[in-house]
């Protein structure tokens, strides 16, 4: 697999957390010459070159997209452009502009140009009255987040446009997402991200979520193999096609922070609560059942925490020049 499939890629959101990664996974993959990278800023700092070509797109600009789709020959789109969930607590309408219109266009232009669509959805869809523990596939998601409304809706739409128009719309529902290369913004999970890069810089750090607090997390490789591997399974074996649980390992606070400490004994943490943050964590699983990814595409993470923790650290410490640690 790999070079022999062919496709012609645009991403929508290319300077965020995932797309600032996936861009290259993707250009390796398929060929820079067939990805077409975007954002609604201009790639000031060069952080996309190599990775195909980088245009600005505003996802709320139909036109703009649809003529971007239709010049470069676009057959798969990867719509990464959304506000996370504690910024679209503090601007709620403008999440649901940015996370729901800009959806729309993705699909319209998806439904019009005949593209296969990747929309990630998120722990984030479900709500306090979904099972937490073990959280099931299927389930009741009511969430209490804007953040959370806006993907329970995009997972239906989604839906609706592959039964109604036979769009391949095709979703993962992301956990947190730990990178030692970008820095996420405005999560509710970005805690497990900056931990490392304190625990390197400082030694201690203050966490915002109270200990006790468990949440699905995953390592950026093994989010980027889940896009991937989703957009190339055979339709044919996906039952459930928009978002499916995908999940990698979970731990809260006092957790992590004992990992770290097996490599930096001298690490100390602290807590200083953010209430938004920790209600909306305190109402997504504590870790979920992804049997149906494993079954449906093969889904199968690669990292746990230890060896997560190794690579952050490794990474981090060799930027940093903390390169006595014991890894
Ligand atoms: C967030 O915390 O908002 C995201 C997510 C889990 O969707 N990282």
């Amino acid at each position: 697999m790999g070079k022999d499939i062919k496709k012609r890629v645009l991403l929508t959101g290319s300077l965020g957390q995932i797309g600032s990664e996936l861009a290259f996974a993707l250009a390796d993959r398929y060929g820079a010459e067939n990805i077409v990278t975007s954002d609604v800023r201009e790639d000031s700092h060069g952080i996309l070159e190599g990775a195909g070509t980088f245009t600005e797109l505003d996802v709320l600009v139909k036109t703009d997209f649809d003529s971007i789709v239709r010049d470069n020959g676009i057959d798969t789109i990867y719509h990464l452009a959304a506000l996370l969930s504690a910024v679209a607590e503090e601007k709620p309408q403008m999440a649901w502009e940015i996370n729901m219109e800009g959806l729309v266009n993705a699909l319209e232009v998806s439904k019009e140009n005949g593209c296969s669509l990747f929309v990630p959805s998120s722990i984030g869809a479900f709500g306090p009255d979904t099972p937490l523990d073990n959280t099931p596939q299927d389930t009741i998601m009511r969430p209490h987040s804007m953040y959370g409304v806006t993907k329970v809706s995009g997972e239906l739409l989604c839906d609706y446009y592959h039964m109604r128009f036979g769009v391949d719309t095709r979703g993962v529902r992301f956990p947190g997402i730990i990178s030692s290369k970008t820095l996420p913004g405005g999560g509710t999970t970005d805690y497990a991200v900056e931990i490392y890069y304190h625990a390197i810089l400082y030694g201690s750090y203050t966490c915002c979520l109270k200990a006790g607090t468990s949440l699905d997390m995953m390592y950026m490789p093994d989010a980027i193999k889940a896009s991937i591997d989703i957009m190339e399974a055979d339709a044919a074996s996906l039952k459930h096609r928009n978002a499916f649980n995908v999940t990698a390992m979970h731990f809260d606070p006092e957790v992590i922070a004992a990992e770290i400490r097996k490599h930096i004994p001298e690490f100390t943490m602290d807590y200083e609560i953010d209430t938004v943050r920790q209600a909306i964590a305190e109402s997504w699983p504590n870790y979920m059942d992804d049997s149906a990814a494993r079954k449906e595409w093969g889904w199968l993470p690669e990292y746990d925490l230890p060896r997560m923790t190794v690579d952050m650290l490794k990474e981090l410490g060799e930027r940093y020049g903390r390169g006595e640690l014991e890894l």
